[in-house]
């Protein structure tokens, strides 16, 4: 039957990325083993988190990261596991991490070809609430690794290779897309491996969620406020959208992925240029929406033609399903005009 078929032909993200890789033949393997270790990173930290609350890892560890957020324990512990892990794989050269200030640069005799930006653990402060976290990365591939500089990493996200999150809630769903395509991995921990669950993610056209933090509203700018407004008060006879915010954006996104709609992040009177980060969380977001069929937006260009200046610059983020951010694009290009 085809049904005990699927059951005995997992489909791994390992088998995954070697097919991958097969389809390339100039490649090595290194990115395949590059992604081996990022899993690895993942399982790691999808077990430690599911044990937070009974290892009491939960609570501050006492030092303050850059963002001037203290750290949680687990902050602390996924970061340290994944620039270990990223490290030991012998094939990166660059590592931007939002719990580091700094860049880290690989030492000569262990470097490779990519440079990965990740959010260890995005959403940390939902944490101690049970609110599904995550982990985000991005990865570039740089010309000449021995020379790299930060230059490397300061590239517009339409030049990554390869982005992805894992999400750690009820299920550990990793989602993936290496330049053809988005797909779903849930870790079966019997097995200790991530299968193929979600085949091909394609964001539907058009969606019936927007998700913002309305507490904001008060210092939106016009062209948002007009958006949100519209989906409260639709003026062409459709029903009102429905609210959706978790306030932890792998699962605010991970909503939208599947279900569609679109996720705001904008920037505003006290903060023009929004929350987010662009390296490791609008990039790898930005890149799998384009690939499953959907856009993002910045308020005034495609988010993957953004070039960073810093490592942890911040930018406004309209993400989602295709027709939807186009509405809020018409709002921004109307200010233009105006303007
Ligand atoms: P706000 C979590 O701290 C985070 O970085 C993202 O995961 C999330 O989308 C955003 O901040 C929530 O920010 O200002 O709405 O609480």
């Amino acid at each position: 039957h085809a049904g005990d078929a699927m059951r005995t032909d997992l489909m791994t993200i390992t088998r995954y990325v070697l097919n991958e890789q097969s389809k390339r033949p100039e490649s090595r393997g290194d990115f395949t083993i590059l992604l081996s270790h990022i899993v690895l990173g993942c399982k790691f930290v999808c077990s430690a988190v599911n044990k937070a609350g009974l290892a009491k890892l939960i609570g501050l560890a006492g030092e303050t990261n850059i963002q001037g957020e203290e750290q949680k324990k687990l902050d602390v512990l996924s970061n340290e596991v994944f620039v270990k892990a990223l490290t030991s794989s012998g094939r990166t050269c660059i590592l931007v991490s939002e719990e580091d200030e700094e860049a880290t640069f690989i030492e000569p005799s262990l470097r490779g070809k990519y440079c990965v930006v990740f959010d260890p653990l995005d959403g940390s402060s939902n944490i101690d609430c049970g609110v599904s976290i995550g982990t985000i990365f991005g990865i570039y591939m740089v010309k000449d690794f021995e020379t790299a500089t930060l230059e490397d990493v300061l590239q517009p996200g339409k030049n990554m290779v390869a982005a992805g999150y894992c999400m750690y809630g009820s299920s550990c769903t990793l989602v993936l897309s290496t330049g053809s395509g988005v797909n779903g991995f849930t870790l079966d921990p019997s097995l200790g491996e991530y299968i193929l669950t979600h085949p091909d993610i394609k964001i539907p056209n058009k969606g019936k969620i927007y998700s913002v933090n309305e507490g904001n509203a008060k210092n939106w700018d016009g062209p948002t406020t007009k958006y949100v407004e519209k989906c409260k008060f639709p003026t062409d006879g459709s029903s009102p959208k429905s609210l959706r915010y978790i306030g932890s954006m792998v699962a605010d996104v991970h909503r939208t992925l599947l279900y569609g709609g679109i996720f705001l992040y904008p920037g505003d009177k006290k903060s023009p240029n929004g929350k987010l980060r662009v390296l490791y969380e609008v990039f790898p977001m930005s890149f799998l929406m384009e690939q499953a069929g959907g856009q993002a937006f910045t308020g005034k260009q495609r988010a993957l033609d953004l070039i960073p200046t810093k490592i942890h610059e911040r930018s406004p983020v309209f993400l989602g399903s295709y027709d939807d951010v186009e509405d809020i694009k018409a709002l921004y290009a109307a200010q233009e005009k105006t303007a």
